[in-house]
């Protein structure tokens, strides 16, 4: 997208400008509300995961449409571990399921997908096909589509302060060298901007462990839909919404 004003056409076809400064650069998402979206249709969790699945497809290429230069959706988290394990099993099909439908386009859109998370404790065909996504893109440059996977903010903080540690008492970094963008080299999302927008759907108010270095100045935007019942018209007023608020890092404008 190179020109400056975007047209964009919400449900009622009424017509939006979105200015480029005014649209979020890195948008996250917590993909939450499936299993209730599912129990509420007496279907059982997996089809949840389906269909939140389905509405992930939705908002990818909704983004790309808008613009948006990162897309970060957590998809499973270190704390997802603790259910039932028929459920994990399943879960952990999802990420080959999904690519094998959709890196086609993913690859047409010239998007670029990469994954935050630890990759110790995924089984082996997860792990092959994620790695088989982020190998077929990396050269691309279009929207980077980033996979929280098997991730947590706190383990992943205990994991940048082991790293610089290793390298102060290797005696290649000194204390007084340790600033935030030591830290935030060492996390997962390294050499990303961080989110300038939250959505997190379902009506759940909370982080729940999900990039809590990065989000320091993100809005956030609290959607009260499941994850399966979310659509590009919800996208497009959340950053409607996030162009109309001020964002003044703690500084007053004058
Ligand atoms: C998962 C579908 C979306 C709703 C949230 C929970 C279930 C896509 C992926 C995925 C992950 C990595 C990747 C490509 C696709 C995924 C999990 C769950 C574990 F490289 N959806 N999705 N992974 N759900």
């Amino acid at each position: 997208m190179s020109f400056s004003w975007k047209k964009v056409f919400s449900k009622k076809n009424k017509q939006t400008e979105i200015s480029p400064d005014s649209v979020p650069k890195h948008i996250a998402i917590i993909m939450d509300g499936n299993g209730r979206w599912a129990a509420q249709r007496g279907l059982p969790r997996t089809a949840g995961h389906h269909a939140g699945m389905v509405a992930l497809r939705r908002t990818i290429r909704a983004a790309d449409e808008f613009g948006i230069k990162v897309l970060t959706v957590y998809a499973f988290s270190t704390e997802n571990w603790k259910r039932p394990v028929a459920e994990v099993d399943f879960l952990m099909r999802l990420p080959s399921e999904f690519l094998r439908t959709d890196l086609p386009e993913l690859i047409a859109k010239n998007v670029k997908v990469i994954m935050s998370g630890s990759r110790t404790g995924l089984p082996r065909h997860t792990i092959k096909a994620v790695d088989e996504a982020i190998s077929k893109t990396a050269n691309n440059t279009g929207m980077i589509l980033n996979f929280a996977l098997n991730y947590g903010s706190r383990a992943e903080i205990v994991k940048a302060v082991r790293e610089i540690s290793q390298a102060v008492a290797a005696g290649s970094l000194q204390v007084n060298e340790i600033n935030e963008k030591i830290v935030a080299d060492h996390l997962y999302t390294a050499g990303l901007p961080d989110p300038d927008l939250l959505i997190r759907p379902s009506g759940e108010i909370r982080l729940s462990n999900f990039l809590l270095w990065q989000l320091a100045y993100a809005e956030l935007c609290f959607v009260e839909v499941y994850w399966p019942d979310f659509k590009r018209e919800h996208l497009l007023a959340a950053i409607e919404a996030f162009s109309q608020r001020d964002r003044r890092f703690g500084t007053i404008k004058l």
